[in-house]
């Protein structure tokens, strides 16, 4: 009503009902922040606004580059650095002797400043990320923003729940070139998401070049699911992914799945089944080096089935291929961890199967690294540090807490983004839930075995497996709005999250997602109007 009576005794346009600022607790940020104080007044944006560091320069200026360009294209203004300045400013703080852990950070808004302050890079980044939440939903846009940029007053302190805030892409069922894996870490870069998982590998295709067996992509990338043509990241590539990433404070966990999920690697180091039609390619690989079963391996597999392939556990060849796939990895690794899967290989024998895990999981350490696993990598002796994936059986999950290992959390009715929403959407699969968007925010992660407690969890993590998804269209309509739900479970502390509070200020967000043209999931259990 207010603004009805400005509008009509002042006639002013709707674009100056846009000039007055929210107020700070009327913020729709996600995932939701630890505290938020408001107070009297507001910040506004100018071109004339400088950008103040204080701290360690190496730590800011990136995080500033990054601001500046979030600012750019939708208002234009190109926003100056500077050594110091009160008015008018946005003050970037590493403080010395902080006391914030890696990743908080707080956020102080009033008439002439605002300052984020961190103890590092990742923290001012993730400040930057809410304070475009704080924008509006025209920033994301490059069309010209109407209006001014007003920031009510007030203090957000911040910082995460867990440490590990992951999403995982499929890249093996069906090939995503670099960009769209760019695309996929622009976007969880917002919901302050922190670790990228690349699944690599598996029957259907072998992704990521690796020198020192030259068939795997040669001959293991050559198809997809469905008899695409699949494809591969050079070193190169998967260099400039890690790099791209690393600008956003993601780190990025390679996998390689063994010993099942294997058919791509042993499609070009394996003894072919006799039964089956070898291509013209596949021929060339005969017998090299032989890594698998004999004649349990096919040619370049494109269905969906899972469960049919192993590695050869028995084989010193085996074990000289996993060494050199984990050192090439390793070398163009910085996070610390190597994912060596584990899961569903049905065909290998318990017997087989726990030898081979820590033979693989050794191999990791040698090269110095920690493992991550499936769930069922429990079943073996786990090295100090390695980390158990949760997917499945909790079972199992507690056999790596008894170990004194922590796991990782991704239960597939909750995060798996491959599920469908309902028995209505066109994309996806539905072998353990349909997931609609309050299933996958209502839940917690020491909710699902009394076992499992906070102290045993490094963090919650999205996995979007690809049989079904072959653009960056679908990988954003399965991800969107469920992504953001998870990042909120992964971030906020329990206490704090509600459904009725997530909803409200989820439905404001798509304003966001409108201005940068995603094709997001439009939820019945959000009410549009
Ligand atoms: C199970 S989750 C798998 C994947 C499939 C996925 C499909 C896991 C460790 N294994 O191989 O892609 O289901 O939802």
């Amino acid at each position: 009503i207010s603004n009805l009576i400005l509008l009509t005794i002042f006639g002013l346009g709707i674009i100056s009902c846009a000039d007055k600022a929210t107020p700070l607790s009327e913020n729709n940020i996600i995932p939701k922040p630890l505290s938020v104080t408001e107070a009297e007044g507001s910040f506004t944006l100018t071109n004339e606004t400088k950008l103040v560091t204080l701290g360690n320069a190496s730590e800011i200026n990136p995080v500033i580059e990054i601001f500046q360009s979030l600012i750019k294209p939708s208002t234009g203004f190109d926003l100056q650095k500077v050594e110091s300045g009160e008015s008018n400013v946005i003050v970037f703080e590493i403080e010395s002797a902080s006391q914030k852990s890696p990743g908080e950070y707080s956020i102080s808004i009033d008439e002439n400043s605002i300052k984020i302050a961190a103890s590092n890079g990742e923290g001012l980044f993730n400040g930057i990320q809410t304070l475009r939440q704080l924008m509006p939903a025209g920033i994301e846009s490059s069309s010209k923003l109407d209006g001014k940029i007003k920031i009510g007053a007030g203090k957000i302190e911040d910082k995460p729940e867990y440490a590990y805030r992951g999403f995982m892409l499929d890249v093996a069922r069906h090939f995503f070139p670099v960009e769209d894996v760019k695309h996929v870490i622009d976007l969880v870069s917002k919901y302050k998401i922190n670790f990228l998982h690349l699944h690599l590998s598996d029957d259907q295709g072998w992704r990521i070049e690796i020198k020192s067996w030259p068939l795997l992509t040669e001959i293991g990338s050559k198809t997809e699911v469905g008899g695409g043509e699949g494809g591969f990241y050079t070193q190169e590539q998967y260099k400039d992914i890690v790099a791209y990433a690393q600008s956003k404070f993601i780190t990025v966990v390679p996998e390689i799945d063994m010993p099942g999920h294997t058919n791509s690697a042993l499609a070009a180091y394996g003894q072919l089944n006799p039964g089956i039609t070898v291509p013209e390619k596949g021929a060339v690989a005969f017998d090299r080096k032989d890594l698998g079963v004999d004649g349990m391996a096919t040619p370049l597999y494109t269905g969906i089935e899972v469960g049919f392939s192993t590695l050869d556990t028995d084989k010193d060849i085996t074990y000289q291929f996993v060494d050199d796939v984990i050192r090439e990895l390793v070398e163009l690794t910085p996070g610390p961890y190597i994912h060596i899967g584990g899961d569903e290989s049905l065909v290998t024998e318990l017997e087989d199967y726990i030898p081979f895990m820590e033979k693989a999981q050794a191999i990791v350490t040698k090269y110095g690294k920690k493992s991550l696993g499936w769930d069922e990598i429990a079943h073996a002796r786990l090295e100090p540090g390695a980390v158990a994936q949760y997917w499945a059986k909790a079972e199992n999950a507690v056999l790596a807490i008894n170990q004194g290992n922590q796991v990782l959390v991704s239960p597939a009715t909750k995060t798996y983004l491959d599920m469908q929403y309902d028995s209505t959407t066109y994309l996806g699969l539905h072998w353990a839930a349909y997931i609609e968007l309050d299933d996958a925010y209502n839940w917690d992660p020491t909710e699902l075995d009394a076992a499992v407690k906070k102290e045993n969890i490094l963090g919650v993590e999205a996995p979007l497996w690809s049989e079904t998804i072959t653009e960056r269209k679908e990988i954003e309509f399965m991800m969107f709005p469920r992504l953001a739900a998870i990042a909120e479970v992964a971030w906020t502390k329990k206490e704090l999250r509600n459904w009725e509070s997530f909803s409200e200020r989820l439905k404001k967000h798509t304003a966001r997602w409108d201005a940068m043209g995603l094709n997001y999931y439009k939820s019945p259990k959000l009410v549009w109007e």
